[in-house]
């Protein structure tokens, strides 16, 4: 802590003296995503000059002329702090710095992690890199990569850089606030890289901050994330389970976490995100002989959208409802964020017959998602007049407190998430309304749970 605080007040004074060289920003961060962006704002609000590189430079127009390119609790606040101070400027290339973050992505490929923007970006450092410079990489990698492919690169920029990888760990919807308390582990080719990349850290992060080699920091990005995936695989189970058994699996979930040392998850729609259905990949992809179970829950995962449709495909026959119109409650990948990507909701309505519509709603999402021509992105009024049939992929906060009251044509709801109360269907019921509950049997006993 006492280094950290003198090289702050170093830097302090090296700004202040006017004649002394230009010198370029403490840390270059490259990708300005969604882990690059709210680190290098955490950096330059912790007293750290920063330049964020990105090579989109739609972005960084956007960013020049003062907004943000996506929604995060506490980033636009963050960002006008940062902004009267002038720590923080942007560029389409790296200039020469100490530090060099790099969260870029890196997307499947096969059974492994591509590293060509990794690379891309490594590469782009070499020019202008000054002694010792220091290479930390925040992306998700396979666990082999950091020692195989990224060590080799980050010296073949000259022999003295360094390498540290210090994966992010921060949940989207949560991201600022976890980037600050959580801990922090860090992965180092050698002690005196570890202890610098650490000391850089230090700067905003209040969590312990562990030290270990790049691979095991590699394992542990990805066993974490491989931990979730499994578990939220039993809870799937558990849940198709539960449907034939006939029992509510949501309630045995909560019992069964009553246990001090049980901890099941939720089932859903699917697992999407950028992270678990593709980081279990980069550690299964290491030993593809050794890693059924991985393989097994990534499989159960990604199978759920398709159980879903199914529900839906049932019951349109059940309730002889033809050219079906279906309300589809919710795009993002999961509850109050506005991030699409690997959507189980899009699945799901790319899964359904052509012939039906799918009018979607979604508080957080703004735009229509491309590649999907059955999917319209409509207010809620409109489900309010049109929807027979309506699916609830996400449990944003908004879904909670809807007035069923105001869906005139409403025949089912299908609740992937257990969003609606138990008040709520029992209203529902009484209208006639069909309400399929993922993991709850049709006629579930009529017991309530006493906690
Ligand atoms: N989901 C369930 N049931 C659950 C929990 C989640 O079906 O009980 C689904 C969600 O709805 C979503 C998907 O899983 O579709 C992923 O959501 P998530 O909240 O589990 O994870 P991410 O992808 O938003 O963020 C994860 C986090 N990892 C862990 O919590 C171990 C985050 O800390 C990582 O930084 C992030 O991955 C990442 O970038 O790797």
């Amino acid at each position: 802590m006492r280094q950290v605080a003198k090289h702050h007040i170093d830097v302090k004074k090296k700004n202040a003296n006017m004649s002394a060289p230009q010198v370029g920003p403490e840390v270059t961060v490259l990708g300005l995503g969604y882990i690059g962006l709210p680190t290098a704002l955490l950096l330059a609000d912790a007293g750290v000059r920063v330049r964020g590189v990105d090579v989109d430079r739609s972005k960084l127009r956007r960013l020049k002329a003062g907004r943000l390119p996506f929604a995060e609790p506490g980033l636009d606040k963050l960002w006008r702090r940062v902004q009267q101070t002038g720590a923080f400027s942007f560029a389409d290339r790296p200039s020469p710095s100490p530090y060099y973050l790099i969260a870029v992505p890196t997307p499947r490929r096969h059974h492994r992690a591509d590293l060509q923007m990794v690379m891309a970006a490594v590469g782009s450092i070499k020019a202008q890199a000054p002694p010792r410079a220091m290479v930390i990489i925040e992306s998700t990698v396979g666990v082999l990569d950091p020692v195989e492919k990224i060590l080799p690169a980050v010296k073949s920029i000259r022999p003295d850089a360094r390498l540290a990888y210090c994966p992010e760990r921060a949940l989207p919807g949560n991201t600022l606030s976890e980037m600050v308390y959580n801990d922090r582990v860090i992965g180092a080719d050698d002690e005196a890289a570890g202890r610098q990349a650490a000391q850089l850290y230090r700067r905003f992060v209040k969590g312990k901050i562990s030290r270990t080699d790049l691979t095991t920091a590699a394992a542990v990005k990805l066993l974490e994330n491989t931990y979730r995936s499994v578990n939220i695989a039993l809870a799937n189970q558990l849940a198709q389970i539960a449907e034939h058994a006939g029992f509510d699996a949501w309630q045995a979930i909560e019992l069964a976490n009553k246990h001090p040392r049980v901890n099941v998850h939720r089932p859903g729609p699917g697992v999407g995100g950028h992270c678990l259905p593709i980081d279990p990949w980069f550690l299964a992809g290491a030993d593809l002989d050794h890693s059924s179970l991985i393989r097994l829950a990534l499989e159960i995962n990604a199978a759920m959208p398709r159980y879903v449709a199914g529900r839906v495909g049932a019951l349109a026959a059940q309730l002889r409802l033809s050219s079906l119109t279906i309300g589809l409650l919710g795009l993002s990948y999961k509850a109050d964020v506005d991030d699409i990507r690997e959507s189980p909701g899009l699945e799901l309505a790319a899964l359904l017959d052509k012939r039906v519509t799918v009018l979607a709603h979604d508080p957080h999402v703004t735009s229509r998602p491309p590649d999907h021509p059955n999917i319209r992105l409509v207010p809620l009024s409109q489900l309010h007049r049109q929807a027979q049939l309506v699916v609830i992929a996400v449990d944003h906060q908004e879904f909670s407190k809807l007035d069923w009251g105001k869906f005139r044509r409403l025949k089912a709801v299908i609740d992937t998430r257990q969003t609606l109360s138990p008040t709520t269907v029992e209203e529902l019921r009484a209208r006639q309304v069909v309400v399929s509950q993922l993991g709850v049997p049709q006629a579930p006993k009529k017991v309530p749970i006493r906690l």
